[in-house]
């Protein structure tokens, strides 16, 4: 930057924030897309006034500290611009340098195309997908909320530790997916006033104007669904008025209810020709534009060329970060030593402590019951709600048959609705099983949270695209899906899936456990709160038989994934089933024993487990040279065949179910003991060969 202001930076001046932030910021987002041939110049530069003031006065946060308990979370749901984001970490002083900048999008470098939570310092969580990064934040918001309710509801408003924000920055095409519309209606019906959402209105997509798309009013929308909404024009220069915006996010917004700023913006602002137009949105602009946009704001800077005292202006976010947070460790410290036993307990949920002798409170079962896995994993729900705070979730709209209710947990709502409060356990989603999903991420992102949510599993397909991003992100949230094959009955084809699991289980760092009875589902829960990474627990709504086996085998053998349940050395056959079919492989074994074959039968509640487990447990398991095998599942063979092998059959269902009760639906999808006693012999035959 040039040292004598030229005239041009004048007329833009703004009260708010150094104005040569701002081109630095601008020139940053345009140079480092123009090095890398690729990514997504033209709302980082519109924005790039927004973001200084977000990352300059609003977010509290320390550059220094991005673990810091008790900053602010800010949030880009419109990911594809996310060199907006790493200019911003790089110019107030997170781990993000100039180097990093330069190497924007390319493989290794901490600013990949889209930002990725874990992988670069003050990525509060992995956005792209649009709209994912709005519902994240909801849950995020909502897991500020409880955490202070749970732990220090007596304070003052704005007087707890526990109070921190959620700021988000969202695009036309974050609006327009239809998961906003289910997380703008849970923010408002849960009345997060800790969460600002910034809509950057800019009239443009993709394929043009947002014309083509959309004659909605996101006003009337939002305001419809009980959030406060404001507006900001665009500035006479044609630049986003940030001294407005400023004004209307200092004036802060009505209790309880969340916040939408509607800022007026031109994608590309100030390039000469680009501005405006869609084609800023994900190109380079090229050499002669962004010397146009060198021009249009009066500098003469070289690519990646930032002056020191524009550094030292950007950079003293970090000593206001560092005072923020020591006056914060005060106020903690203040607040936990007023309670040891308050601050203990906080403390084992920032930690996820687990209590002693959890596994001696959890239910058991014996054997000769007939008990529906659902039940079980509603009572063990109940035994771990009652020593784990941390733990907390609901459905979508199916609490009942999911039996995902916290027994005298109260609901998690604003005290004005009357019908609960916010240190409420249960969470009534409605019928927004993706949102519920997002927002289970963001939940899991804000604390320590041992976080579970309730549909039917053929409706995880609602739910898939958030899913995948809590894989991606290493999350520990549970999915509790129940009705878990064509033995739901009646309510037939729609309802009863079947090749959902086998695509569950194409997610990489996804877990898929169905547990075969009763004293496995708890198991199953047990084992889920010791992993890492989101699990989808899959449970039946039919009664099936307790195994009369000891727990420890079971306990052990569901940690791993899979287990021998009965005792069968050298056998000549393996069944090996998963979920409330491991009955169907009994009996065929129990059947086949009084033939005189060795038949083993394994359980395999996930696949994942015991892919897990080391080369020498897996062939304890499955020795390699049994290839007489028979897969019993009632869903899609298809994922089963490497297990297979060779000679292995699939008894499994690879067409829609029908609507049925459950015992003929099964029947009428060749879930029978003939046909995995038919199975064994044709496997055996196959293997002798
Ligand atoms: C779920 C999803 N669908 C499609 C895309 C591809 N995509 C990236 S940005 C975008 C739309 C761009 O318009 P807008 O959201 O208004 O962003 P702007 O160009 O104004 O920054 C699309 C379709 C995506 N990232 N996520
Ligand atoms: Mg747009």
């Amino acid at each position: 930057m040039s040292s004598t202001q030229p005239e041009v930076l004048l007329q833009h001046a703004s009260e708010s924030v150094d104005h040569r932030a701002v081109v630095a910021a601008r020139l940053l987002a345009a140079d480092a897309v123009e090095r890398a041939r690729s990514g997504h110049p033209g709302t980082a530069i519109a924005l790039a006034p927004v973001a200084t003031l977000l990352f300059q006065k609003h977010l509290r946060h320390d550059p220094t500290r991005p673990d810091w308990a008790g900053r602010d979370r800010f949030v880009l749901s419109c990911g594809h611009a996310s060199i907006l984001l790493y200019t911003q970490l790089f110019l107030t002083g997170y781990d993000v340098t100039l180097d990093d900048l330069k190497e924007f999008r390319t493989l290794g470098s901490r600013t990949p195309g889209h930002p990725e939570y874990g992988h670069t310092a003050g990525v509060e969580t992995t956005t792209g997908p649009l709209g994912q990064g709005l519902a994240t934040a909801v849950g995020m918001a909502m897991g500020f909320a409880h955490e202070r309710a749970t732990f220090d509801a007596d304070a003052a408003q704005g007087q707890s530790p526990f109070d921190r924000r959620v700021w988000v920055l969202a695009s036309d095409g974050d609006l327009q997916e239809g998961l906003s519309y289910e997380a703008g209606a849970l923010a408002g019906r849960f009345g997060l006033d800790n969460l600002t959402v910034i809509y950057d209105d800019n009239d443009i997509q993709i394929e043009g104007g947002t014309a083509l798309t959309s004659v909605e009013d996101a006003a009337a929308r939002f305001g419809a669904q009980g959030w406060h909404v404001d507006r900001v024009e665009l500035a006479a220069d044609g630049d986003v008025d940030v001294d407005g915006l400023d004004r209307v996010l200092s004036a802060g917004g009505p209790a309880g209810k969340p916040r939408l700023v509607i800022l007026k913006s031109q994608i590309a602002f100030p390039a000469p020709t680009a501005v405006g137009t869609a084609g800023s949105h994900g190109a380079p602009l090229g050499a002669a534009e962004i010397a146009g946009l060198r021009d249009a704001m009066g500098v003469t800077d070289a690519p990646f060329e930032i002056a020191d005292e524009v550094l030292s202006y950007t950079r003293s976010a970090v000593d206001r970060g560092v005072s923020a947070r020591l006056r914060w460790e005060d106020r903690f410290e203040e607040w936990a030593s007023a309670d040891a036993d308050r601050a203990d307990a906080h403390r084992r949920f920032t930690e996820r402590t687990l209590p002693e002798g959890l596994l001696a409170q959890l239910p058991v079962y014996s054997s000769g019951a007939s008990v529906a896995t659902r039940d079980a994993s509603g009572a063990a729900i109940q035994a771990i709600a009652a020593s784990v705070p941390a733990l907390w979730g609901g459905s979508a709209d199916l609490a009942e048959p999911n039996r995902t209710e916290i027994k005298n947990g109260g609901s998690f709502l604003p005290e004005i609705s009357g019908l609960g409060d916010r240190a409420g356990r249960n969470i009534h989603w409605g019928v927004r099983e993706h949102a519920m999903a997002s927002a289970m991420n963001g939940i899991a992102l804000s604390g320590g949270w041992r976080i579970f949510a309730g549909t039917f599993l053929v409706f995880s397909d609602y739910q898939r695209p958030a899913i995948r991003l809590a894989a991606l992100m290493g999350l520990p949230v549970t999915y509790i899906w129940s009705h878990d094959s064509v033995a739901l009955g009646q309510d037939g084809p729609t309802h009863q899936p079947i090749e959902h699991l086998a695509s569950l289980r194409a997610i990489p760092g996804f877990s898929v456990v169905r547990p075969a009875d009763a004293n496995e589902t708890v198991a199953a829960w047990h084992a889920i709160l010791h992993k890492d990474g989101p699990t989808g627990l899959v449970l039946g709504r039919q009664g099936v038989p307790v195994l009369p086996l000891p727990l420890d085998r079971v306990r052990s053998g569901v940690e791993r994934g899979a287990y021998a349940v009965n005792d069968v050395a050298d056998p000549d056959v393996i069944v090996i089933a998963t979920g409330s079919e491991l009955a169907l492989a009994l009996e065929a074994a129990t059947a086949k024993a009084a033939d005189g074959l060795k038949v083993r039968v394994v359980s395999m509640p996930s696949r994942e487990w015991f892919a897990a487990q080391d080369a020498a447990y897996r062939e304890e398991v499955l020795p390699e040279s049994v290839t007489a095998r028979v897969i019993v599942e009632a869903a899609a063979s298809f994922g089963w065949h490497d297990i297979a092998g060779r000679d292995g059959l699939i008894v499994g269902i690879d067409e829609f179910g029908v609507s049925a009760p459950a015992d003929q639906a099964l029947v009428a999808r060749g879930m029978t003991p003939a046909r995995v006693l038919a199975a064994i012999d044709e496997s055996v035959r196959l293997a002798d060969r």
